[in-house]
């Protein structure tokens, strides 16, 4: 096998897979392997831990949009440029929960709603917590990506059931300056921690197709699968260019680096769901195709993101219908009517 002549020791096929010691040098040997010898040792693997067949089906709604005091680089949110974006305060429960009942009639078992802040207040975070209850009393799981949050506002959100948070570290740890000035790489890793403390599932990913290289993606992915625990979903965004951001003209990424950190992202955090995130709508099929190949197995499901379009849903189920995947059940239902 070609990782022999890299001169890296992989764990062999029977030793524990689930691993936080990674190396660069590791997590790069894997994305320099052979497009089909990496491919197929991520699908080998997430036969061991899932059924290649299924798909965990999320769907997003922006629930406060605009206006973000954040600089990040790649996002149409942010005060700092012009993107032409129509602004919206926080919306009501009665509004979530609507869009929440839609989502589940689509199909979706979990529903994740954003906000565009650097961090909640306490008063925006009660609101947010009956928006949780409200779409968890209808049978679906919940995820919230609020920004930055303190410990116990971590707490807040556990008390008021919610499943997952999601907060990303967006790039590697050396790339990170030139997408956010505005907060730290450290930041984001101690709101992560005192998701995980609370006891909140985790959801922490990143984005491809910044201008970053090779050696950053690796990089990401080391300090994801480094940490004490895997996150439980990790999301893996294609950069979706937003007019007016600084990022509106990056290059394109080969779809094939796609698919490796797709791969990458599987074998180093095998059980974790790995979510094939924004960027769908610019993908052709084959690419899709590949990406849930290389062990990719969930979706944001439905017509937009959180301010940018997501393939329509009868396009979805096209796909699906073609690759014979079908909606996996979420292992711990909650499910009340
Ligand atoms: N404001 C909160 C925060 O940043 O923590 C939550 C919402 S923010 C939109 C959530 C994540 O979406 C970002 O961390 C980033 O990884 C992803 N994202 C935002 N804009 C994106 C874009 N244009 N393309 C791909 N992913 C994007
Ligand atoms: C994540 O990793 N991707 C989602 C979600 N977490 C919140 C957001 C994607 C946003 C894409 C740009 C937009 O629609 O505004
Ligand atoms: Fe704000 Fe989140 Fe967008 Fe950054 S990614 S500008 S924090 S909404």
């Amino acid at each position: 096998m070609a990782t022999k002549s890299l001169n890296i020791e992989f764990p062999s096929p029977t030793s524990n897979p689930i691993r936080h010691n990674w190396t660069q040098e590791e997590a790069e040997a894997l994305f320099n392997q052979p497009f089909n010898d990496l491919l197929y040792r991520a699908q080998k693997l997430h036969r061991q831990f899932f059924n290649p067949n299924e798909l965990q089906i999320s769907t997003l709604l922006s629930i406060k949009t605009g206006s973000c005091p954040e600089d990040c680089a790649y996002c149409p949110q942010s005060a700092h440029y012009n993107t032409g974006l129509e602004k919206e305060k926080l919306i009501s429960v009665e509004r979530v929960l609507e869009a929440a009942n839609a989502a589940k009639e689509a199909g979706a078992t979990r529903f994740c709603m954003g906000a565009a802040w650097r961090r909640p207040t306490d008063k925006d975070l009660d609101q947010v917590c009956k928006m949780v209850k409200a779409v968890q009393n209808i049978g679906l799981e919940t995820c919230v990506t609020l920004g930055m949050l303190k410990e116990n506002q971590a707490k807040v959100l556990k008390e008021s059931g919610l499943d997952y948070y999601n907060h990303n570290i967006d790039t590697s740890e050396n790339y990170y300056s030139e997408i956010i000035s505005t907060r730290t790489f450290n930041d984001r890793i101690d709101t992560i921690s005192h998701v995980r403390k609370a006891g909140i599932n985790v959801c922490a990913g990143g984005i491809v197709g910044m201008g970053e290289s090779k050696e950053d993606r690796a990089g990401m992915l080391k300090t994801l699968a480094n940490m004490p625990s895997h996150p439980e979903s990790v999301p893996i965004n294609m950069l979706v260019r937003a007019p007016g951001t600084p990022l509106a003209n990056v290059n394109n990424v080969d779809p094939f680096e796609f698919i490796r950190t797709i791969a990458v992202s599987r074998i180093m955090m095998p059980g974790s769901i790995v979510r094939l995130s924004a960027g769908r709508n610019e993908m052709n099929d084959s690419t899709q195709a590949l990406c849930f190949l290389a062990g990719a197995n969930s979706i944001f499901y439905g017509d937009s993101l959180l301010t940018t379009e997501n393939p329509q849903m009868l396009q979805d189920q096209a796909l699906f219908d073609r690759l014979g995947l079908r909606p996996m059940v979420p292992k711990v239902a909650n499910e009340k009517d």
